[in-house]
């Protein structure tokens, strides 16, 4: 009998998209653990004794991505604390490296559902991302400067990214200019849609 792998959709979209917002009523709704690479990465940065919080707060800074080892070997070890089997990976894979790198190490220890893909503008996530800041979310990358830069290596490293799942016509791409509630009913097709 064939071992039960556990299940991933990867969520992919701009800075300010919306995917940890979306990713937090999926979580509600159908019971997916819900993983941010980012978060994961930000915990990682404040860990006493971490030899990576250095180089984790400049890249994050400076809109940069992270090698692939250090963020694919903390979402694998979250993917097992957890003892769940099916995770919602929450801003990952970004680039070809974290690409890569996780088909590497975890393309057969998992079954990837599909893709999903927020679809927002720059103009509108950039000004979330200043909204959330200015409420004080304190991420150290909620500033015009950094967003600049999340923006240029989102557009660079991350749309060949959707455009290599689209090709495998894994992606569910969704408009993400709405509301949140209007945002997640479309969310929700792309889950029953395949009998989730
Ligand atoms: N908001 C959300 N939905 C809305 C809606 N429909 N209408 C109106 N407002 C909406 O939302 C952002 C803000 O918009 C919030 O205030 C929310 O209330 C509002 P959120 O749900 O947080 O959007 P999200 O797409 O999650 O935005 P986030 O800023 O988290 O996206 P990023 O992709 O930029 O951030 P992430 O944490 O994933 O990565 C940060 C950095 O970490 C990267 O730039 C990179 O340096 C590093 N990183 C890596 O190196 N490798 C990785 O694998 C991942 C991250
Ligand atoms: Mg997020």
């Amino acid at each position: 009998i064939a071992k039960m792998l556990p299940e991933v959709v990867f969520v992919l979209g701009a800075p300010g998209a919306g995917k940890g917002t979306q990713c937090t009523f999926i979580s509600k709704e159908f019971g997916f653990i819900h993983l941010s690479a980012g978060d994961l990465l930000r915990e990682e940065r404040q860990r006493p004794g971490s030899e990576y919080g250095e180089m984790i707060e400049e890249k994050i800074r400076n809109g940069e991505i992270v090698p692939v080892e250090v963020t694919c070997s903390l979402i694998h070890k979250a993917m097992e604390k957890s003892g769940k089997s099916r995770f919602l990976i929450d801003g990952f894979p970004r680039n070809k490296d974290n690409l890569e790198g996780w088909e590497r190490v975890m393309s057969d220890k998992t079954k990837l559902l599909f893709v999903l893909f927020f679809e927002c503008s720059r103009d509108l996530c950039t000004d979330r991302c200043l909204g959330r800041g200015a409420a004080g979310s304190g991420r150290s990358d909620d500033n015009i400067e950094s967003l600049k830069k999340r923006f240029n290596t989102y557009l660079n490293d991350t749309m060949p990214i959707i455009d290599h799942y689209d090709k495998q016509d894994l992606v569910c791409r969704i408009n993400a200019e709405v509301s949140p509630q209007e945002v997640f009913a479309d969310v929700k097709k792309c889950f029953t849609a395949l009998g989730i």
